[in-house]
């Protein structure tokens, strides 16, 4: 009887096609009904499951006992309860390193689009307000030598702070919970408290992974320490920022501008930010080029391959 593998979320038909080859293959699909009932149901015998973007802890798996193996295809794992499954002996697997470059880039790109109202413009442009030179309410705020504080240096906060450095001659500053010397001086990065980043910056950026200390990290106090000029760039989890605190600094103009991918609750079909022309609201994509997405799931399917056939997969997590 061969293994079964539940698929919590969309996944690439190539690697769906192996795994039905493979294993038993149960999809959970929101078509179906409730999804939780559905994963509860489909854990219950259960030998490994894969997928991203669902919450899973022991209310909807308390019944999953031959459980051995959850492959997220994905690097943040701040949806699964890490405890439960440790203390279960199932193990979690996660996708590093593939995505960093992609989640980089996509951080600059909404670091630029911010600093240069480049949506706002292009709608400007395309509604046919352009009549006379670009002025003053066209204006944006330089990038190039401008000081780049960086909050969380693990690989996407150092491929961020690399290319601020390298590519715009920016002065670094990071904040993480303990100084990253080796890392930070390839980039001649200071490191500093969360206070001192916010008010010395011009361009903010969240890298952290969200756990009990980065949740809300970023509120109201610390808003008000970020200058007039500076733009906000979220491309960690929503709830490291306080969205109703945001959505207050970006109306009463406290900061220039925010770049956000992430949001307190996804996807997000209705915000205030939405009706804001210095937000730039991305859904979630940090990781989304068909190049990367690819080599997510196959990693993914890998560590799920290893864990089924007994061996610990290449990048486990473990609680904290
Ligand atoms: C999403 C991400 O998980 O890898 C992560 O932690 O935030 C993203 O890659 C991915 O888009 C699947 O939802």
């Amino acid at each position: 009887m061969s293994q079964k593998v539940v698929v919590f979320s969309q996944i690439d038909r190539e690697i769906l096609m192996k795994l039905e080859q493979r294993y038993q293959v149960v999809q959970i699909n929101p078509k179906n009904g409730d999804v939780n009932q559905q994963i509860l149901e489909a854990s219950r015998d259960a030998d490994g499951m894969i997928g991203a973007g669902r919450v899973l802890n022991e209310r909807n798996l308390k019944h999953a006992e031959k459980l051995k193996v959850i492959s997220s295809v994905s690097v943040g794992y701040d949806n699964y309860d890490v405890g439960y499954l440790n203390q279960k002996n199932i193990w979690l697997a996660h996708t590093p390193h593939v995505l960093t470059e992609t989640t980089a880039d996509l951080a600059f790109a909404l670091l630029m689009s911010a600093a240069r109202k480049v949506p706002s413009l292009d709608a400007w442009t395309k509604h046919g307000q352009w009549s006379r030179t670009a002025g003053p309410d066209q204006f944006g705020v330089d990038i190039y030598g401008k000081t780049l504080g960086i909050i969380g240096l693990g690989h996407i906060g150092a491929a961020i702070a690399r290319r601020g450095f390298h590519g715009f001659n920016m002065n670094v500053l990071y904040h993480s919970r303990r100084e990253k010397i080796e890392t930070a001086e390839q980039f001649k990065a200071e490191f500093c408290t969360l206070n001192e980043l916010l008010s010395r910056s011009d361009f903010v950026v969240v890298a952290v992974d969200l756990n009990a200390e980065s949740r809300a990290l970023i509120g109201a106090k610390e808003l008000q320490l970020m200058q007039p000029h500076a733009v906000l760039v979220n491309i960690a989890r929503g709830s490291v920022v306080d969205e109703q605190a945001l959505i207050q600094a970006l109306k009463n103009r406290s900061i220039f501008a925010a770049g956000l991918d992430v949001y307190e609750k996804e996807p997000l079909q209705q915000s205030e930010l939405f009706q804001l022309d210095n937000a730039v609201t991305l859904p979630h994509v940090g990781s989304a080029t068909a190049q990367t997405r690819k080599r997510m799931v196959e990693l993914a399917y890998k560590n799920l391959v290893d864990a089924l056939e007994g061996r610990q997969p290449q990048y486990c997590v473990k609680s904290a």
